[in-house]
């Protein structure tokens, strides 16, 4: 942790002089200065009075280990905290085989988010880049209940903070029907055993940067909250809901398949799946989720089951994450 953070987040409100901070921490009132530039980057709010010193202001948004609420038993009880990565994923895959399970590789910026499929994933402060390390007891067949799991917890975490969060096949966030979190699985498997997944995850938390969100025809929490969210307890949240039915994840995976059902925005929808199979895309309705996370699409052809690619659905959903009755030919999300 940035060590000036360190200094000041237990005198949050406090003024501090300058002199105090880089004698107690032994550096120069210039390194101090440097610090707190960069802290301010990272979204922190730090007043500075030339008689005062400085004031750390508890409405910021500040993330740090020291303010994330651990409430789980196994999820985040190790975290592994920089102020930037090129991308959390890597850093996780990276320490995965020596790692606790559970571990927490948490960012405030990403300089190389990945997304899936090679993609990329911007990943400015004020967003939440974090990725668990963890180690389920399940055949790698069953790899793919992960990203169901994964995807139901931050449904939840973010339902339970007041939004009306849905699922988008096979795992992304909406609010409305804008993407708020991306989710990318990683493995580490043998023929039979299942050695790690990385689960990363991408909350557009605080990032606010309308441009930006055009662009990728997203939104994020603060937007529509219109204030910002306090991170910390976001992450807190999709810990213990994550942590809860990561538990189950073996035997209770009913549980977690009905929770998908209930929370998709893509099940009863018109939907196109992109490059499917390399046959080219793939039209029909999304009409249900198997065990293995396929979706089962209704074609002219038939029932056709797809286990992985990119959806777009075909009819826009209202902000209140319902379908509208008002379909613009041709519009896709
Ligand atoms: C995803 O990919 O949705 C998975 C994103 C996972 C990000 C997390 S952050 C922590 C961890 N560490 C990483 O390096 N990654 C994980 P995909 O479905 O391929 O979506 C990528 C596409 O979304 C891009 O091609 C852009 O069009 C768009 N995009 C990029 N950044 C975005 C953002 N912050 N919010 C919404 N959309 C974004």
């Amino acid at each position: 942790m940035n060590p000036v953070l360190a200094y000041l987040l237990p005198r949050t409100g406090s003024w501090v002089s300058g002199m105090e901070v880089s004698k107690e921490l032994g550096i120069s009132r210039a390194a101090v200065w440097k610090h707190i530039h960069k802290l301010r980057a990272l979204g922190c709010t730090i007043e500075t009075s030339p008689r005062h010193g400085y004031r750390l202001n508890a409405g910021g948004d500040i993330l740090a280990p020291e303010t994330i609420d651990i409430r789980t038993k196994i999820l985040g009880t190790c975290i592994v905290f920089s102020e930037s990565v090129t991308s959390t994923n890597e850093v996780a895959t990276k320490m995965a085989r020596s790692a606790k399970d559970g571990t927490l590789v948490l960012s405030l910026i990403q300089t190389a988010g990945m997304g899936r499929l090679q993609r990329s994933w911007s990943s400015p402060p004020g967003g939440i880049w974090m990725s668990l390390i963890l180690k389920p007891e399940i055949p790698p067949v069953l790899s793919p209940r992960i990203g169901m799991m994964a995807a139901v917890a931050v449904a939840s975490a973010l339902r339970r903070a007041g939004f009306h969060a849905k699922i988008k096949w096979p795992n992304d966030i909406l609010i409305g029907d804008r993407k708020v979190c991306g989710i990318l699985i990683e493995l580490g498997a043998q023929m039979d055993r299942l050695e790690y997944a990385v689960v990363g995850i991408g909350i557009n938390a605080n990032v606010n940067d309308e441009a930006l969100l055009e662009e990728w025809g997203a939104t994020s929490l603060g937007k529509e909250l219109g204030r910002t969210v306090d991170r910390s307890e976001i992450i807190s949240c999709v810990l213990e809901e994550l942590e809860l039915r990561y538990l189950g994840l073996g035997a209770e995976f009913q549980e977690i398949h009905r929770e998908w059902e209930a929370f998709s925005a893509t099940l009863g929808q018109e939907v196109m799946v992109i490059g499917w199979s390399g046959n080219g895309d793939l039209a029909g309705k999304a009409e249900s989720l198997d065990q293995d996370g396929a979706l089962i699409v209704g074609t002219s052809q038939g029932l056709v089951r797809v286990l992985a690619g990119d959806c777009r659905h075909l009819r826009p959903l209202n902000r209140s994450g319902c379908r509208s009755t008002a379909a613009r030919p041709g519009s896709e999300i």
